[in-house]
């Protein structure tokens, strides 16, 4: 499986003239094999509605399909798995509710963060920010590519950079010692997000 992740943002989707299923589909065509469903301004109601049509798309491609936060999405989905953020419920708790068959992740903003997730019951870690994004308003201070190599040192945990990551920079950053890349708008506000996807998949796998 290559370390493509696509994180979502259907607001960046829908200015690139797509909808976010149509997204994920072509994302999924091209060789995507990580989605993650994460929406911060939509209704329950509306995020579940598309976390049944991202389900049938993912499972669909052999694809999996991450719930960004909603533990309760996750389950009502049949999820692959949740990922929570340092101020999101605990990862423990996540476990507790979601089972030891489905697929957690946390996102580490410093060494402080990745020394309190040692040895914890985690399936990856998301490791950000790498660089400068428009996408996300309040972005810990950046990593850069040593800070990622710094964080990547100490964990034998998978790892997904996160951050203006693109294909312009994106062979640096899995040099640097990231086990995957996370886009946002590298895949969801491109013209093609297929073509998007393809380019960052051959230049992952030429690293
Ligand atoms: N967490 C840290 S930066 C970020 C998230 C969710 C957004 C990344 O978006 P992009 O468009 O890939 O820079
Ligand atoms: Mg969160």
């Amino acid at each position: 499986m290559n370390g493509l992740y696509l994180v979502t943002d259907s607001g960046i989707a829908h200015q690139a003239g797509h909808t976010l299923p149509f997204v994920v589909e072509e994302a999924c065509r091209a060789g995507v094999r990580w989605v993650q469903l994460r929406e911060k301004d939509l209704t329950t109601r509306a995020f579940l509605e598309l976390g049944v049509a991202l389900k049938h798309i993912t499972q669909h491609y052999g694809a999996k399909l991450i719930i960004n936060d909603r533990v309760d999405i996750a389950l009502a989905v049949d999820a692959d798995g949740v990922h929570v953020g340092q101020d999101d419920m605990p990862h423990q708790l996540v476990r507790s509710l979601i089972g030891p068959g489905k697929i957690i992740g946390l996102s580490i903003n410093n060494m402080d963060e990745l020394k309190a997730a040692q040895g914890a019951d985690l399936d990856y870690l998301g490791i950000a920010t790498i660089f400068q994004t428009g996408t996300k308003q309040d972005t810990s201070s950046l990593l850069g590519l040593d800070g990622l190599t710094a964080i990547c040192q100490q964990t034998s945990l998978p790892t997904f950079a996160i951050g203006g990551i693109n294909a312009t920079n994106s062979q640096s950053v899995v040099k640097a010692g990231a086990s995957g890349v996370a886009v946002v708008s590298a895949i969801c506000g491109q013209t093609s997000p297929y073509a998007a996807s393809r380019e960052l998949i051959k230049l992952f796998n030429g690293v």
